[in-house]
């Protein structure tokens, strides 16, 4: 009896420090299995003296009850706890803050381009398109521009081994334009151009855009009347402009445009090298020759062009130093046009 006693003593210290079902297991064959501890004392009951016997029997019974249910009550105890564990694993913090959207914004360059089209656009004029890549003849010789003329010059043109080219202005566009369409017309080419120059103030691709008006009786006067008009909705106030005489192979006469400085107002300051004026553009009549060798009858038409550094002229708008914040992707400077 006190043998049995110290087993359930035993059993009941051994079940309830089992860690896990598979430790449980095992003491349940070692305490109650066909050879077990408790099973062995069901053998010596023949030994024993009748009045002993249903004594012994019945302990040898309440004992095997006793382990199991001690067996069955850590089973369920460590079901549970494994239970818990795995759903506090399984917990997700719902009071972390969401992952909100980062919005992008508009790049200062492509508001001016949206900004362009928008102005020529409420004028009556057609944007058209050409390739990049340009032969010589749309590049350089229909626009009246000789062949030792020195903006043909290798330093400024990116050639191909078999004599292509990448376009250096829009001008190609307006002569594929003038042959495909009959004056009247008004268009505009707006688009990238490329010339061998990198240093502060140029990169190898920048943009351009070109404007050009045929028609009859078409004067200098309209070109000035379109100028003021343009440049007075672009910069949103009353600008000064300023006529300088210039040259341009395509164009006759031709000119440069200033504006009176946006900073300053004409007093002169860092931003106009203390001239009070900013370079925007150049202009001019469409030289005979050009219109000639594009088809039309000079005798008949006129036509006046202007074209402009659309990288330049969002630096001017924006107030931008370098031009290579155009290019260079930098969120601190992009985030500032949202
Ligand atoms: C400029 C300045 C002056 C121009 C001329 C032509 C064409 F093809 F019609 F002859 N397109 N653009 C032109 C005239 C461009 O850029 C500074």
């Amino acid at each position: 009896m006190q043998a049995l006693e110290d087993i359930l003593q035993q059993a009941e210290s051994a079940i309830n420090t089992a860690a896990d079902l598979k430790t449980l297991d095992h003491f349940r064959v070692q305490y109650l299995g066909k050879k077990g501890q408790v099973s062995e004392y069901l053998k010596t009951l023949g030994s024993l003296s009748p009045e002993d016997r249903p004594l012994i029997g019945q302990k040898i019974n309440s004992t095997k009850e006793a382990i199991q249910s001690l067996i069955t009550k850590r089973g369920e105890a460590l079901k549970q706890a494994h239970i818990a564990k795995q759903l506090a694993g399984e917990t997700i913090d719902i009071t972390l803050p969401g992952r909100s959207t980062e919005f992008g914004s508009i790049h200062p360059l492509v508001k001016t381009l949206a900004e362009l089209r928008r102005i020529f656009t409420e004028m009556g004029f057609v944007f058209m398109d050409g390739p990049e890549i340009e032969d010589d003849y749309h590049n350089f010789a229909a626009l009246n521009i000789p062949p030792l003329h020195p903006a043909r010059a290798m330093q400024d043109t990116f050639y191909f081994p078999d004599g292509r080219l990448l376009r250096t202005h829009m001008s190609p566009v307006q002569i594929r334009t003038m042959k495909q369409l009959r004056p009247p017309f008004r268009m505009v080419a707006m688009g990238r151009v490329y010339r061998r120059d990198f240093d502060l103030t140029h990169t190898p691709m920048f943009h351009q855009m070109e404007c050009l008006m045929v028609d009859e009786q078409v004067s200098f006067a309209h070109l000035k009347g379109l100028l003021r008009q343009f440049l007075q909705s672009f910069f949103q106030s009353e600008v000064v402009i300023r006529f300088r005489p210039s040259y341009f192979p395509f164009t006759e006469p031709s000119a440069e445009v200033d504006i009176g400085c946006l900073k300053c107002a004409g007093k002169g300051c860092r931003i106009c090298k203390q001239t009070g004026f900013l370079e925007v553009l150049g202009c001019g009549m469409v030289h005979p020759n050009v219109l000639t060798m594009a088809g039309i009858e000079s005798q008949q038409y006129q036509g006046f062009a202007l074209g402009l550094g659309v990288d330049r002229l969002t630096m001017l708008k924006y107030g931008i130093g370098d031009l290579r914040a155009l290019f260079e992707n930098d969120l601190r400077f992009l985030t500032q046009f949202k």
